[in-house]
């Protein structure tokens, strides 16, 4: 070989680099943003196509759509179902409201309300459960109501919680 008898060919994806005997990845992005009509991503020997959320990639894996009804998010991943619970669902960031005890888009996810909030009173232990929380009394104490609890002994604590405001009331004083 003289090198003036030979070419070289690259594969679809790649150029020929300068020196004509390699091939060097095109970036496809870099012209007319790939024909994507939101992101373009290049990668060694290709590129692809991807939409901003609340969209999902056309047929042609070129063009973006919105989601359709019911959906929402990346891809169109999101559910809507939002429990059940009749509300609008925003295509980008999904259910506007949860049901009481859930949060997130798809308003499947628990909240901790032992960590955002601190229901139970200070005679109780606060455990989490799926949805909701359980306040479990301390030891001579007894359950008034969901986050109440009561002292077993002749003194003991009402609690009143009123809007999210507690008063306390000692009724040690009463004989
Ligand atoms: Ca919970």
């Amino acid at each position: 070989m003289n090198g003036s008898n030979y070419e070289c060919f690259c594969q679809s994806g790649y150029d020929l680099s300068a020196d004509r005997k390699t091939c060097q990845d095109i970036d496809e992005c870099t012209e007319e943003n790939g024909g994507c009509t939101h992101i373009c991503s290049n990668f060694v020997g290709g590129f692809n196509c991807s939409c901003n959320d609340g969209f999902q990639l056309m047929n042609d894996k070129k063009g973006c759509k919105p989601c359709p009804s019911g959906t929402w998010g990346k891809d169109c991943q999101g559910d809507c179902s939002c429990l059940d619970i009749n509300t609008e669902c925003n295509e980008t960031t999904g259910c506007a409201e949860c049901p009481e005890g859930y949060t997130g888009g798809d308003c499947h996810d628990d909240i901790d309300e032992c960590v955002t909030s601190d229901p139970c009173d200070k005679h109780a232990t606060c455990s989490n459960t799926i949805g909701t929380f359980k306040c479990i009394c301390d030891a001579g104490f007894t359950q008034y109501n969901a986050t109440v609890c009561q002292g077993t002994h002749m003194l003991y604590t009402v609690m009143v919680v009123i809007y999210g405001v507690k008063f306390v009331h000692d009724t040690s004083s009463i004989p």
